[in-house]
This record gives structure tokens, sequence and C-alpha cells, in this order.
């Protein structure tokens, strides 16, 4: 009575499901699906592929086994002011630069399986034409308005400053150090005009303001477009997406400059724009385009088709670029379809804490797959499983264990070793013919549309977790079958109600084995060959007699393995001991003082001095009265080292002395020289010394 209580319960739920998915299915014979972009000037993380590669993929994989006609493209987004930060530190080109990230990023798609159509880059020589005629194309039509403002320049270095290039003090929280765009030390956005004491991070000289011309998107002008396309007309777009984007909207819309003054990128393709180039933002989307031009000469049929649907997949931060800005300059343009939808994911914080490239806080594609050798699908499932949908959600190493071992390893490896284990065991490696089925035979086979079906209607809904958990549950009602019918004790009494349970679990371990697809492809691989299947359709799962009887079932083979405490305790060891060096090569030198003349040098007489004895100025936090033995003389100098140095550990030391300095009172002290000290951006101190013991009074020269 139970299971056909349940069974009536399943039919109806199936029914309704279908009847919603035909409801709001629209017709399309084409699907145009993009994955944000990647700037090339670090490799991929954990992030990336949790945000946007992951469930582009899922999605897509879904399609094409459902033999729609799918387009899947991406590229390497090889512009922008950050990629030319890097090459002036790192004294090379901004094209060596991406050429070495976009080979990298590249790689490390192909290693997880993510199958773009094409993965392309924006500094092709094609991307430079496409972008520029879709610029001359706004441009002619009048949809750009020209406006001169004033923005800081470096005369020295000849050139206007991007936001990055100049720093500041913090208007907000005081601190130095911030950026023309943000105060890294209190989060605010800035803009340039708005830092105190702006500096130039190319010279170390003060800007000057100075006039320039750009091109500027009236974003104000699409304000209603866009208002009736996406608030009206978009009302099921993710929540957090519309969310973003009514708040955009209500905002109000202000016009955003499409240029910049900077030698790297697209050159602006009008007269009278030498030295500047396209916003990277700008040139970037149409990234997408250049990817679908470069792999098919029928890119126009997914482009411009009112048969195509676009989806866009992206991180939140992108939201607004691909929702409101990009829209609209398709729109502008007038030739261009615009996305159906845009399926933004939130953020994924690794251990409590932000992914940070600068701070190289993050588990890094590349490297994972040297500790986690062939393993990626699992590494695809928790990240699946717990993919930040919804909200912020956090990969820490220990929930990676539990979910490869308790889940991967313990319900779906565990229910297919078993199944084709006792096959081998008890029916020769064959699938057996089935005679009866009773109710709690029919319950179970009845999982396997019900899973099939959810995960349709929830990966078409953008829902890959709970998708996911559709699949697994399949698992799940297949490992408690097992386990309830105990096919190991009937043996011996019945061998056809042993032939009957297992004909059931390998219909079950076939239908797995095609609705993990999507989301764990080297695993359905595998299971799909135990049974000699391959390129399975979508609609081919959800079939409880998907194997016919007789067929010979591969040798058993585990699907996952099982992860150690140790492997993951050295992962969380690594990424603190990373961190820690990352955190002293990060740290900015100060830009260069203005240049002097070797006199000026000359005329400093720099000693080598012992220090004799050492004690704290009363209340005072920084200042040390030490007394110095400099070979000329023993002399009191007053120094600012006491919040670095108790007055034990310096005494002793070898220090450099400037001798010649006049002489001044510090706390009615008179203070009799200075001492060197090297520090920091952070203000760490750190004696300026000889190597070994030299004569006091030895001079510095
Ligand atoms: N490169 C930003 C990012 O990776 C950007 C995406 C471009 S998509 C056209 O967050
Ligand atoms: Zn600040």
């Amino acid at each position: 009575m139970r299971y056909d209580f349940k069974n009536l319960y399943i039919c109806e739920y199936n029914i309704l499901l279908v009847i919603k998915q035909i409801s709001e299915m629209k017709e399309f014979k084409r699907h145009l699906v993009t994955a944000a972009l990647p700037y090339a000037n670090g490799p991929v993380h954990i992030g990336h592929l949790a945000g946007v590669y992951i469930p582009a993929d899922i999605y897509v994989r879904y399609l094409r086994m459902n033999g729609e006609d799918v387009l899947f493209v991406c590229g390497s987004d090889e512009h922008g002011v950050p990629i030319t930060i890097k090459a002036k530190k790192e004294g090379c080109t901004p094209q060596d630069i991406v050429n070495r990230y976009h080979e990298i990023i590249k790689q490390s798609f192909a290693d997880f399986g993510i199958e773009f159509s094409n993965y392309s880059r924006t500094s092709l020589p094609l991307h430079h034409k496409v972008s520029s005629d879709f610029f001359k194309t706004l441009y002619q039509k009048g949809e750009f308005v020209e406006q001169e403002s004033e923005q800081y320049f470096d005369a020295k270095a000849n050139q206007f400053l991007a936001d990055r290039y100049i720093t500041g003090t913090c208007p907000k929280c005081g601190s130095d150090g911030a950026y023309g765009d943000q105060c890294e030390k209190c989060g605010s956005s800035l803009s340039p005009l708005e830092l105190i004491n702006p500096v130039s991070s190319i010279t170390g000289e003060k800007p000057v303001l100075k006039k320039t011309k750009h091109w500027y998107l009236p974003l104000d002008k699409h304000e209603q477009f866009l208002k009736e396309w996406i608030l009206d007309g978009h009302t099921e777009w993710k929540s957090n997406v519309y969310g973003q984007c009514k708040s955009w909207i209500d905002g109000g819309l202000q016009p955003r400059a499409v240029s910049r003054d900077l030698d790297w990128g697209v050159p602006v393709p009008v007269d009278g724009a030498e030295g500047k180039v396209l916003y990277v933002w700008f040139d970037a989307p149409i990234g997408y385009i250049t990817s679908t031009q470069e792999c098919t000469d029928n890119w126009e049929q997914y482009w411009k088709s009112k048969d195509c649907k676009l989806v866009h997949f992206i991180g939140k931060d992108n939201i607004v670029f691909h929702c409101i800005v990009f829209p609209a300059m398709l729109k502008a343009h007038g030739d261009y379809i615009l996305p159906e939808n845009v399926p933004a994911n939130e953020f994924l914080n690794l251990e409590n804490d932000k992914i940070s490239t600068s701070r190289n806080w993050a588990v890094w594609l590349h490297e994972y797959l040297v500790d986690f050798k062939d393993q990626q699908d699992t590494l695809r499932y928790v990240l699946t499983a717990n993919a930040p949908e919804t909200k912020d959600n956090d990969f820490t190493w220990k929930d990676f264990q539990a979910r490869n071992n308790n889940e991967l390893v313990a319900i779906l490896g565990n229910f297919v070793n078993r199944v084709v284990v006792l096959t081998h065991k008890y029916c020769n490696g064959v699938v057996p013919s089935k005679q009866n089925d009773l109710p709690i035979d029919i319950a179970v086979l009845e999982e396997i549309s019900v899973a099939q079906q959810l995960a349709s209607q929830h990966i078409e809904s953008y829902k890959f977790r709970e998708a996911l958990k559709d699949v697994m549950q399949l698992a799940r009602a297949g490992n408690k079958y097992l386990t309830e019918t105990e096919p190991w004790k009937l043996i011996k009494t019945d061998e056809q109600r042993v032939a009957d349970i297992l004909h059931n679990c390998l219909q079950i371990t076939a239908n797995l084995g095609i609705i993990i697809e999507p989301f764990l492809p080297n695993t359905a691989q595998a299971i799909q060959a135990m049974f000699g299947m391959s390129k399975c359709t979508w609609q081919q799962a959800g079939n409880k007699q998907i194997l016919a009887s007789g067929i010979t079932v591969g040798e058993p083979a585990l699907l996952f393995r099982k992860i150690e405490d140790a492997e993951i305790d050295l992962q969380v060891e690594k990424l603190h001991k990373t961190k820690q060096i990352m955190n002293i090569q990060q740290i900015q030198a100060t830009p260069q003082k203005p240049l002097i003349q070797y006199d000026d040098f000359a005329a400093m007489d720099i000693r080598v001095g012992t220090v004799k004895a050492a004690e704290r100025v009363p209340k005072t936090d920084k200042l040390m009265k030490l007394t110095i033995d400099t070979g000329i003389d023993v002399r009191t100098v007053v120094s600012g080292i006491a919040h670095c140095f108790s007055p034990e550990e310096v005494v002793g030391k070898q220090v450099s002395i400037l001798v010649n300095l006049q002489p001044r009172m510090l706390k009615n002290i008179e203070s009799q020289g200075m001492i060197l000290m090297a520090q920091n951006a952070d203000g760490k101190l750190e004696f300026v010394s000889p190597i070994s013991t030299v004569e006091n009074g030895s001079t510095i020269c």
C-alpha cells in the first residue's frame, strides 16, 4: 500500500512537471551559450569554475545530449589596465603576459572538460576588426556622445593615467596607497579626483589635470527600453540578477565612457583618436561575436536570428555589463539578438575568506590536478553541489573531502560497484532477464524517470545543484533498494528473485551513466563503457528497459577513491603557506625620489657603530634612547624603533649611523645622529648592518 501511494504521487507530480515545462518552453531552433571571458592576467581557480564555467558546461552538455543545435563560445579577455600594469612590473609587454595566461587558461578548461565550441582571444586581429566595426556602426548612427573632461596626466611619462595608475591618500579612511578607483584598506569606491596627494605610480610624479576627449554610450537614452525589456519582460530571471538590474535602472542610468587613453587595446577607429583605445568592457563582450565568427561561417544564424536563444553565463560582478551595457550596445547597433537569460552566480569563498588572485588565496586548477590527478569529476561534483547559485558560498577542503567520501564514494560509486560486482558473482557478468515486478521494484524503477525529468526541469531553469541532487537521488534510491532486498541472502533460496533485483539495479545504473553526464562527464563515460554504450542521448534515459537482457557487463572498476585526512591537511597547509610567500612579494615599493647629485650623497657621513645601551623613552610608543660607539665617540641617538624591537634585542648590534646630522631635541633628549633602517611599505623595520662585524667608525660609501 505504501508503494502504491508513492507511485500515485510521483505520477501526478510528473504530469504537472511536464505541463509546466511545455508552457514555459519557447521554441528555439538554435542556442548560443557564452561564458564570461576570463582576464588573461592570471590562471583560473575554483571560483571561476563554480561561478561560470561548470554551470555553462552542464547546460551545454545537456542541450547537446538533447540533439539541440548549440554553440558554446568563450575566449581570453586580453585588454584592460591590470594587464598593462602586470607587464610593466615584470618588464615585458602586455602581449607576453596574455600569451602566457591564454595558454594556461585554455589548458585548464580542456582539463576539466569544459567543451567550448571555440575558445578565442581578444588580441586577435579578427577581434580588433569585429569590435572596431561595431564601434564604427554606433558612431555613424550617432549613438555616442563625445565629451571633453579633465583627467590626470603624468607629464613626465607623457600619458594620461588610468585610475589604477594613480595612488594617494584615501579621503574616506586616510590610509595611504589608495588607488584612483578604490581604496583596498576600507573598500570605498573612489574617483581619481577624490584622492588626497595623488601620485603617478609610473614616475612617482604629481599628476596634473588635462583635458581629454572621450566617447560615451548614453545609457540614459536606453533606460525606457531596458525597463520594459528586463523589468517587465524578464521577470523570470534569477532574483539576484533581476534585483541588480532593477536597482541600476531605478537609480537612473548615466552615460558611460567607452574609450580610454591607453596604448593597449583596440584603437578607437575614428579620426582624432590617437592614443585612445576602446574601453575593455566595450570590446570584451563583442569577443563573444568574434569567437562565434571564428568557429563558423554561419555565425549570423546565431547572432542575428530570432530563432536563436542567447544565454550568458557570468559571475555577479559582471551583471551590469551583460544585462544593461551590452544589451544597450546590441540594441543601438540594431542587427543583433538580445540575451534570453543571464544566469549569473554569486561568489565562491575559500575557507571563509574571499578568493583573491593578488593574495594567492585560491585553489588554482592547474595545481589541483597535480595533487588530484584524474579527479576532475570530484571537483566538478563538489563545485556543483555547493554552487553559489543564490548566495555566496564557501569552499572548504573538509567539505570537499566529505562530499567525495560520503557522497561520490559512498553513494554513487558504491551503488555502481555493488551492482557490477554482484552481477559478475551471481549472473556471470550479463544482464539477467526478469520475471516479476514486486511493488518495491515498481517503486524504484519509477525513480528513473522522475530523476530524468526533474533534472531536465532543473537544468532548463538553471538550477544545477538541484539537478545534481535529482541524479544523486536515483543512486540513493538504488542503494536503498539493494540494502532492502538483500540479494546476497536470497541467492541460496531464490535465484530468479536475485536476477530480478539485479536486472532492475542494472537499469538504474545505466540510466545513471547517462543523466550524470552533464555533471560528471568522465564518470558517465566509465559507466556507459561498462554496458558498451556511448554517445547516449538524454531521451534514452528515463527508460526502465534501457538494457536488454543478455548484454555483457564490463569488469567492476572503482569510479571514485577515498580522500584521506592527510591529503586534505596538506592542501590547507599549502594554502596558508603560499599566501604568506605572496604577502612578502606583494608589498609594493614606494616610488623613487627625484634625482640628486653625487655631492649631495658625499656630504653625508655614514659610519658603522655598535649599540652599547638601549632604553625606551618613557611615555612614547616608538622612541628608544640608544648609546652608540661610533668609533669617533660614544653618543646618544633617539630612534623610532621601540615598536619593533626590545632594548635587549638591540644591545650589541652593529648599525649604520648618519653622524653629521644636525643634533635635535626629542622628548628632552638630544639626538646626535640617525640610525639607518630598512623599512617596507607595511612599516616593518630592520637594521642596515654589515654582514660580518667591522670596526666601529668604518665609513659607508
Ligand atoms: N573579463 C571580467 C571578469 O573576468 C571580464 C569578463 C568579460 S565577459 C565579456 O570578471
Ligand atoms: Zn580608505
